[in-house]
């Protein structure tokens, strides 16, 4: 089985385009492959500077996690922050990877000039040798990622076949995979953005959250348009498009087996609204549940943690081993 690891910066509130989009194959693909989901609270230090945010995301992504299905005795589930190897392995990969190839990240270009004017930490600049780091430390064979994390996953790469070169053969070579397409869910106010937790509003947005009458609410004031026929057209029905696709995706059907079905907007609106809260249901009481037993949650979430510290603890003896630091006295 491969092992393969994940990771998701605990950062706004988890939305149905997530959860459609990725979650439900972390779910589905947890008997597939030895699975890794790093929460990772210190990458989202890089921009983050307000005292006492970070730790209540982490568990609320935490509960959601699981909420939505992640078995710890499954998957192994954790935080960055709690696994001291990643910042100390970190520093390592901060030594093997150089100021020119950091300085070529897209990534970084993107968000520094977004910050212009505003705090540029060092981290921003240095994130991907973290992002080596949790890669390397868990032997991952493949990470599932976007196009905009490729990059990542080519230095870190390079980054291990330079330290194999090194110091001798230590880390397994990772590749970046396509993860299995989910469903691309779209603002039910703007059809042709998609759905995203830095959206300028929220009424286009299903929080996972969201209480059942106010899912009912964004799906009867989703947007469509004025010709009244429902046909799946992405390109001029954005709107009804969209509506099918949730639907299909949340009743686990097609939309082939969909779009005969209905002849008004209305109907298609309150059947999309109805599968999204009966999906979203149970996994907002099983989060809450979690949520309010934080012992529980706590026991879930060191199930991952002792498995992911156990493995990590033992690469990054590798690398001290295989760069030659004194051994600890
Ligand atoms: P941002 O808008 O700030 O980039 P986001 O809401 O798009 O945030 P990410 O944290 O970038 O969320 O993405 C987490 C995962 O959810 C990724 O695998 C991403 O592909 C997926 N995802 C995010 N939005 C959607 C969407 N609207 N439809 C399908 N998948 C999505
Ligand atoms: N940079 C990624 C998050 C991330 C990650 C990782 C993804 C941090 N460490 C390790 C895969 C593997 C992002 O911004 N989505």
């Amino acid at each position: 089985m491969p092992r393969v690891l994940s990771c998701i910066q605990p950062t706004g509130s988890v939305h149905l385009g997530n959860y459609l989009g990725a979650l439900v194959n972390w779910v589905s693909g947890q008997h597939d492959g030895d699975v890794y989901h790093g929460i990772v609270d210190l990458h989202a230090l890089t921009v983050t500077e307000t005292p006492h945010v970070l730790g209540n995301q982490t568990i609320e992504l935490a509960a959601m996690l699981f909420a939505v299905g992640l078995d710890p005795n499954v998957a192994t589930v954790f935080v960055q922050s709690h696994i001291h190897e990643h910042s100390e392995l970190a520093w390592i990969m901060e030594c093997t990877v150089s100021y020119g190839e950091l300085s070529r990240m897209t990534q970084f270009k993107d968000k520094s000039a977004k910050r212009e004017g505003d705090f540029i930490s060092a981290g921003l600049f240095t994130y991907p040798a973290l992002q080596a780091a949790d890669i390397l430390l868990y032997d991952a064979d493949e990470v599932p990622v976007g196009e905009d994390q490729r990059q990542h996953i080519e230095i870190t790469r390079d980054i291990a076949i330079r330290f194999n070169h090194r110091f001798g053969d230590t880390f397994v070579l990772p590749k970046a995979v396509h993860p299995k397409a989910g469903a691309r869910v779209m603002d039910l106010q703007d059809p042709t953005s998609k759905m995203s937790k830095s959206a300028t509003t929220d009424s286009g947005i299903i929080y996972m959250l969201d209480e059942n009458s106010v899912i009912e609410k964004k799906f009867k004031r989703a947007v469509t348009d004025s010709d009244g026929v429902v046909a799946y057209d992405r390109e001029n029905k954005p709107g009804v498009a969209n509506l099918l696709d949730i639907l299909a995706a949340a009743s686990h059907t097609t939309v082939e087996n969909l779009v005969d079905q209905y002849s008004q907007y209305g109907p298609l609106k309150k059947d999309a609204g109805d599968a999204v809260i009966a999906l979203l249901d149970p996994i907002r009481t099983r989060y809450h549940e979690l949520m309010n037993d934080r012992g529980e949650l706590a026991r879930l979430l060191s199930i991952g943690n002792d498995r992911a510290r156990e493995v990590a603890a033992q690469t990054l003896g590798r690398a001290h081993n295989a760069i030659g630091l004194l051994p600890r006295i």
